[in-house]
């Protein structure tokens, strides 16, 4: 197998482009597609700075890499959920990444600040861990970009991922989340970052594959709360028609983007925003959904758990 481009000894297959790629030119394929994905779609410029959203795992490690190669100025950000060795070892890579680049982050440890780890916070409020966590994650993270001065939050969310979640809200016919399932999500309120994902464009096995040849040292295991989630019976089944006919995933996704922008400018998305009456961050609702959360939390945990905010 040779490589497309310079008919040297290629080392990638990507059957849904038709091609091969050696070393070199596969790691230009992924840098191109990124930059592709934001300057295509307006995602930021170099003047501004873009807190990274990094779990450990190979896409966000990745994501963090090409953005600081290609010269922005980012601000890597770890939400420790307080999940045993797991999230040791999840910060653990990111300092050690970051460290070794000279590269500057911040954490938000949830037992340090807020007096209990995910899972148990999840239990206090009768929430599955994930939603509890996406909640926390959310509101937590806008509001620490938006401290250090970052007006973007890029998140490492790839072409498996999207198509993956696109399926699933097909699936349920979830309209309101097919409106906001988008790279660019645009910040509608000054207290919003806007959210972007750059790696929208390159499905899992490319990042992993360039995570390998780059020496990048990432969380293999996922999250332990991940175990049994639909979204992993998705992306099975997209693989699955992705192996029959090369392609698929992207078409789905990329052609769901094109009806959603013809929709958008007919007619455009604005999101009824107030500011939440209790802590001032923008909302839908009169109080918004952490502070709902942390209340519940104050109203029905165990008392160990009450010292949450
Ligand atoms: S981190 Fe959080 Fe995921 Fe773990 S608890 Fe669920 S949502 S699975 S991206
Ligand atoms: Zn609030």
């Amino acid at each position: 197998m040779r490589c497309r481009k310079c008919s040297a000894k290629a080392i990638i297959r990507l059957p849904r482009h038709n091609t091969a790629f050696c070393p070199p030119c596969f790691s230009e394929y992924v840098t191109d597609q990124v930059q592709r994905a934001i300057k295509g779609d307006r995602m930021f410029g170099h003047a501004e700075g873009v807190a990274v959203a990094v779990s450990g795992g190979k896409d966000s490690l990745v994501l963090w890499e090409i953005l600081s190669r290609l010269g922005y100025r980012t601000l890597g950000l770890h939400i420790d959920l307080g999940i045993g060795e797991y999230s040791r070892i999840s910060q653990r890579k990111v300092e050690v990444f970051a460290s070794a680049r000279n590269l500057p982050f911040v954490v938000h440890s949830l037992r340090e600040n807020h007096g209990a780890g995910i899972t148990e916070i999840a239990e206090g409020v009768h929430r599955p861990p994930c939603s509890a966590c996406g909640v926390i994650k959310r509101y937590n993270m806008n509001v620490i970009a938006l401290q250090h001065g970052m007006p973007v939050l890029a998140t490492g969310h790839n072409l498996d991922d999207e198509a993956s979640r696109l399926l699933g809200n097909v699936l349920h016919w979830q309209d309101d989340y097919l409106d906001k399932q988008s790279p660019v999500l645009p910040n509608s309120h000054p207290k919003l970052v806007r959210k972007v994902k750059p790696l929208y464009r390159l499905a899992e096995r490319e990042i992993a594959a360039w995570a390998v040849l780059q020496k990048i040292d990432y969380i293999v295991d996922e999250c332990p709360n991940s175990v049994g989630s639909k979204m992993f019976v998705y992306k099975d089944a997209l693989n699955r028609l992705e192996d029959a006919a090369p392609g698929t995933k992207h078409q789905f996704y990329f052609q769901f983007l094109d009806r959603q922008k013809a929709r958008a400018q007919v007619s455009p998305i604005e999101p009824d925003l107030r500011e939440c009456v209790s802590c001032g961050q923008p909302s839908t609702a009169e109080i918004c959904s952490y502070c709902k959360l942390v209340g519940t939390l104050q109203r029905e945990a165990e008392p160990a758990l009450k010292v949450l905010k």
